[in-house]
């Protein structure tokens, strides 16, 4: 990877931070959002942005930060990446909507080829696009159970889905997903998870045991022959980038194979490239029977989609699935900009070199501050999870502290995990190495006081 801006060179890719963090200008705005937005929608750092690309966010104070969020995995290929932008701006003098259960466009049709060709296993597929990760995930759900005839649904620890009422439910966390939002859709079963650095009996021994416990439970609890699918992360997102110990996803896909349940993936977070492959399942070799994606599909644009073997698709009858909005075409431009930005810039291997670059400096860091007790994560994908020394009780308190400090020092970082101790890195696949490195001397010297 090369230190050029890979998005143009409309901004300087340089930390710069100007003002305090947030500046006078994103302050004065924030108390004009108090006033406006409902309080129940938080943002991780107040800076109000004017500007981004690249591997920077520029705010209303003329800081310029680092990013390493991508807006939470979603501006892969950078933020207005100018082919994404000018697609975008070249349909929307066109039309902006006609809503393709009225009148369809092509780009919907090319954007469902191409989910069909890169979404794992060589067999026949369809697909259908939505407008979010939890959309999407709904759909795979609803798709399961029409095809099964069944109606539970598994799910895992520490997993994330959504928002709505069945993704919520879907969602292990309950601040502050669900709390005070019930009752829950029923039929949601959730098993335990391969997490290797929590796991008693050490990781060695992690996926097959995980494995084993989650099939057992499955079966006496529900019941193989009730269950319509198992959903589940290849990492897990919002849980803290848990990583299943190797063996646990494959058991779990064979298990639903012999048993006629559906293999659910959430790619939501992890798929188009982010982790070094297209999708995660490809580490393992997984196939799943139905795929939902999302985020980094269409660079920031609301897309998302379901995609699936073409006898468990085609079973739906006609009208069963859509919504108005579903594969916008300023939506469906953007990503088929966004899948050539991928597959021209080899954006696979730039998410493998930035794990490459990423991972031994945490490392590092880790074998000097016992407060890093695990280092985790493939491609552009990583994170670390923070205990308090010599145990592994969680230290949410430290995590905030380091964001904290990264975010003072105009390093834009996100925190995770069902423990809220987890520090988590998503930059742009494109950011250049230069700020990748400045962005982890930041995190350094966090640590460091
Ligand atoms: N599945 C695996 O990561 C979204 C959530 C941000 P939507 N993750 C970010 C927040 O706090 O709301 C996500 C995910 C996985 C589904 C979703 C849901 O995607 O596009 O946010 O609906």
């Amino acid at each position: 990877m090369t230190s050029q801006n890979l998005s143009g060179d409309r901004l300087p890719q340089e930390r710069r931070v100007v003002t305090e963090i947030p500046g006078p200008r994103s302050r004065e705005l924030q108390e004009r959002r108090a006033a406006a937005v409902a309080p129940g929608v938080g943002s991780v750092l107040p800076v109000y942005v004017t500007d981004a690309g690249g591997g920077v966010l520029v705010d209303a104070d003329g800081n310029s930060l680092i990013d390493l969020g991508s807006g939470i995995a979603v501006t892969s290929v950078g933020n207005a990446n100018p082919r994404v932008a000018a697609r975008v701006k070249e349909q929307a003098d066109r039309f902006t909507h006609t809503c393709f259960m009225v009148a369809p466009y092509e780009s919907y049709v090319a954007v469902c080829e191409n989910l069909n060709r890169i979404t794992p296993g060589e067999h026949e597929k369809r697909s259908i696009l939505v407008n979010s990760g939890a959309e999407a995930v709904e759909n795979a759900v609803k798709i399961a159970r029409y095809a099964t005839g069944r109606q539970a649904v598994v799910v895992f620890d520490h997993g994330y889905h959504g928002r709505t009422l069945l993704t919520m439910t879907l969602t292990a966390k309950n601040m502050p997903y669900k709390q005070g939002f019930g009752p829950y859709a029923p039929e949601v079963y959730r098993m335990p998870l391969a997490y290797p650095f929590r796991w008693p009996t050490g990781p060695e021994n992690c996926g097959p045991e995980a494995a084993a416990q989650a099939i057992d439970q499955i079966t006496k609890q529900i019941g193989a022959s009730n269950v319509a699918a198992v959903l589940v992360e290849p990492i897990q997102g919002e849980g803290g980038f848990i990583e299943p110990a190797a063996g646990f996803l494959p058991a779990i896909a064979e298990f639903c194979r012999a048993h006629g349940i559906l293999f659910i993936a959430d790619e939501v977070q992890t798929g188009f490239a982010r982790t070094g492959d297209m999708f995660a399942c490809e580490h393992e070799g997984v196939v799943p029977d139905l795929v939902a994606t999302a985020k980094g599909i269409a660079g920031g644009l609301p897309l998302a989609g379901v995609t699936g073997r073409a006898d468990i698709m085609d079973k739906v009858h006609g009208g069963g699935l859509g919504g108005t909005y579903g594969g916008n075409p300023l939506a469906c431009e953007a990503a088929l900009a966004v899948l050539e930005e991928i597959e021209e810039g080899k954006l696979t291997e730039r998410a493998r070199r930035i794990g490459e670059i990423m991972l031994p400096r945490l490392r590092a860091l880790a074998a000097k501050h016992e407060a890093i007790g695990d280092v985790r994560g493939r491609g552009a994908m990583i994170a670390i999870e923070l205990v308090r020394p010599g145990t592994k009780d969680p230290d949410p308190e430290l995590t905030a502290e380091i964001a904290r400090r990264c975010h003072a020092q105009g390093v834009l970082v996100l925190t995770a995990g069902t423990y809220g101790n987890v520090l988590r890195f998503l930059p742009p696949l494109v950011i250049p190495e230069h700020l990748l490195n400045e962005g982890l001397d930041v995190i350094e010297e966090a640590f460091a006081g």
